[in-house]
Parts: C-alpha cells; sequence; structure tokens
C-alpha cells in the first residue's frame, strides 16, 4: 500500500496558480519530536481504548466515535501549528484533538462521562468537546457543519489581524456536502487563513469512498478554485507535519487556503454500534502495517533514540495517565439538575415552559 507525496502534486499546483514564494523552515523533527509524537500518539490510542471499555460498561453512554488509526493526522499537524494563535475545528470524532492542543484529559474523559468537572460540565459529551481556552472549537454532529464555521474563524482572524490560521477538519463523507463547495469559495475569495483537511479514512459510516463519487481523489475538489491541494500519506506524522506546514505558512502570509487531503484509516467502527459488514478483517489488518505508531517506534529503534527501558517507561506513563482519567471521571459527580435551566437561552414570560426550578 502507498500514498502518493503531497509536495509532488503541490507541484502541479503552485505551477498553476503561480503562487511560488519563500516557505519558512518547518521546525526539525528531532529525537525529542520523535519521542514527544511516540508518547502522544500512544496515550490518544489508549485513551480511546479505555473509552471503549468503559462504553460497554455503561459509564460513557449515547454515540462514541474513536480516532484509533489516525493518529499521525494529529500529531504531524501540532507539530507545524503554533498553539498560541492557531485553531482547530473538527466533527465528532474529537476526543484527542483537544487534549493534543493542551486541554486536560480528566476533563475530557469526565466530558465523555457526563461529569460536572467535564470541559462542557458534562452537557456536552462525546461528539462537543469545546475549549475556547485552547483553541478548541468543537465537536460537531451534523456531517459538514463545521466546515463553513471553521472559513468562519478564519474570516475573524483575518478582520482582526491576529496571524492565527485555523485548522479545518472534516472526514470522506463531509467532503460531498454543498457546505464545503460554499465555504471553498469565499475561502478563495477573501484569502481567508485557513487551511481545510479532509480525513479520507476509506468509509462515511459504510459507505466507502469508492461508492460515494465517481472519483476518489477528494483533494481534487479544490480544484475547481483554483486553491492549492494535494493528497499527503496520511499515516505518517512527518509527511503530515511537512505537509501542514506549507499550508499554514501560506495562510499566515496572507495566501489564503489550502486544501488537504489525509490518506488514513479508522481501526474500529464509525462508532460503537457498528457491526462492520461493510470491510473484512484482513483489509483492517493490512493497514495496521503501516501504523502511524509502529511506524514512529521503528524510527526510535533504527536510531537508537531511545533503549527498551527508556519505551518501557513511557508506556508505563501513558498507562497511568489513561487510568487518573478513569479515576476522575469515575469520581467526579455528575452535574446537579438546576445546571440543565442555567445554561440555556431563556426569554422572559416564554409561555410554555417553566424554565426555573
Ligand atoms: C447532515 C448529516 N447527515 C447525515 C448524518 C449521519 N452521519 C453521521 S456520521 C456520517 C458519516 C460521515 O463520514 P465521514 O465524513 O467520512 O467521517 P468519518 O466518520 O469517517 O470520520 C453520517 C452520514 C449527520 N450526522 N449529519
Ligand atoms: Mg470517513
Amino acid at each position: 500500500m502507498s500514498y502518493f507525496c503531497y509536495s509532488q502534486f503541490f507541484a502541479i499546483q503552485t505551477n498553476q496558480t503561480k503562487q511560488i514564494q519563500e516557505i519558512q523552515q518547518m521546525k526539525k523533527i528531532t529525537k525529542e519530536v520523535y519521542l514527544q509524537w511516540y508518547e502522544d500518539m500512544q496515550f490518544w490510542r489508549k485513551f480511546e481504548d479505555k473509552l471503549a471499555a468503559v462504553y460497554i460498561q455503561q459509564k460513557v453512554r449515547g454515540f462514541l466515535h474513536l480516532y484509533n488509526g489516525q493518529e499521525a493526522v494529529l500529531a504531524g499537524a501540532l507539530h507545524a501549528m503554533d498553539l498560541s494563535k492557531d485553531k482547530m475545528i473538527t466533527a465528532y470524532r474529537n476526543h484527542v484533538q483537544p487534549i493534543g492542543m493542551g486541554v486536560d484529559p480528566r476533563k475530557v474523559m469526565a466530558e465523555l462521562y457526563g461529569k460536572v468537572t467535564g470541559t462542557s460540565k458534562g452537557m456536552g459529551g462525546s461528539m462537543h468537546i469545546f475549549s475556547k481556552e485552547h483553541g478548541f472549537y468543537g465537536g460537531h454532529g451534523i456531517v459538514g457543519a463545521q466546515i463553513p464555521v471553521g472559513a468562519g474563524m478564519a474570516f475573524a482572524d483575518q478582520y482582526f489581524n491576529t496571524g492565527g490560521v485555523t485548522l479545518t477538519y472534516f472526514g470522506d463523507g463531509a467532503a460531498r456536502q454543498g457546505s464545503l463547495h460554499e465555504a471553498f469559495n469565499m475561502a478563495m475569495l477573501w484569502k481567508l487563513p485557513v487551511v481545510f483537511i479532509c480525513e479520507n479514512n476509506g468509509y462515511a459510516m459504510g459507505t466507502s469512498v469508492e461508492r460515494t463519487a465517481n472519483h476518489t481523489d477528494v483533494w481534487k475538489l479544490g480544484l475547481g478554485y483554483e486553491m492549492p491541494c494535494g493528497p499527503v500519506d496520511g499515516m505518517n506524522p512527518v509527511k503530515v507535519a511537512e505537509a501542514m506546514h506549507e499550508a499554514i505558512e501560506r495562510a499566515r502570509r496572507g495566501d489564503g487556503p489550502t486544501f488537504l487531503e489525509m490518506k488514513t484509516y479508522r481501526y474500529r467502527g464509525h462508532s460503537m454500534s457498528d457491526a462492520q459488514l461493510y470491510r473484512t478483517k484482513d483489509e483492517v489488518e493490512e493497514y495496521k502495517k503501516i501504523d502511524p505508531i509502529t511506524q514512529v517506534l521503528d524510527i526510535i529503534k533504527e536510531n537508537n533514540y531511545a533503549t527498551d527501558a527508556e519505551i518501557e517507561a513511557i508506556d508505563e506513563r501513558v498507562k497511568n495517565l489513561v487510568d487518573e482519567c478513569e479515576k476522575f471521571a469515575d469520581e467526579s459527580p455528575f452535574p446537579e439538575v438546576q445546571q440543565l435551566y442555567d445554561v440555556v437561552y431563556e426569554q422572559e414570560n416564554y409561555p410554555f415552559i417553566p424554565h426555573k426550578l
């Protein structure tokens, strides 16, 4: 299984749109970066494995969409972002992105448990993690709804001249929504500081990309708007970081949006209630051969960046932190009923609902 290199395709795009400019150097990918990537991605993976386990115990209820397999897309992006001003918005597969951006993972797990110590006081749940403080703007359950919202966030950055860039994520299924076209058009017209990122994990619920459209190269949707665009190996954080760096720099210097199609894969079902009859176990195993965590671990071992004992110590830290998150969520209280009435829009003398207890 081989993925195309983004820069190959971008070369075609730059020639077409004559946007060749000097590009700021990307932060070096050092030994420390590989070790951080390993620890972060392991944590995100184990955090979600824990969620799957507590879901079966009915401690987490409702929908639960897990990110296992797609971690390199986040790890690479974080390397290229400036977390002091850049923002992120995505769909409902949204538990680990805020953690990567600095949100306390204990609060994320508590949110999933519906506890008052959660990021939204337990009122949002799985699909609605949110942290304005850390630049993470959700968490959206309506497929494709976050695409124009991300463009709007970028408009605010342009208008207020903050220098920030908005990373707007969506799935291959969402890419077929009309909202994408309106957002792409305006973003190109106004050269908004936004990077549109399609995480093509092969499926929209049980519908494969092949069954969704006449062509399977989602990145080509950018061509109609002359938006720089291309595919990226989304299983490799190095490739993701390089493509994201180029796109973020372009947006930051005022040259507008980029559209990247991250070719990735999810190991688990669409959500916890998915019997996965639309794919074979062999297909999942094939993708596990290019697992992002294994790829990074191989590089660490080949270059002697860490001893076996040091790697074991990382794994132990990861396990302890996941346990700590579970304990925190378990032991936190549920919100008081009164909270329901404190966080909704309230109109005095509204005729039907007695809105205060
Ligand atoms: C407007 C709208 N239509 C349909 C749905 C039901 N739905 C939820 S997820 C989903 C599939 C989306 O797939 P994709 O965009 O590829 O994201 P992924 O789940 O693979 O991350 C659908 C159709 C919805 N939530 N919103
Ligand atoms: Mg998908």
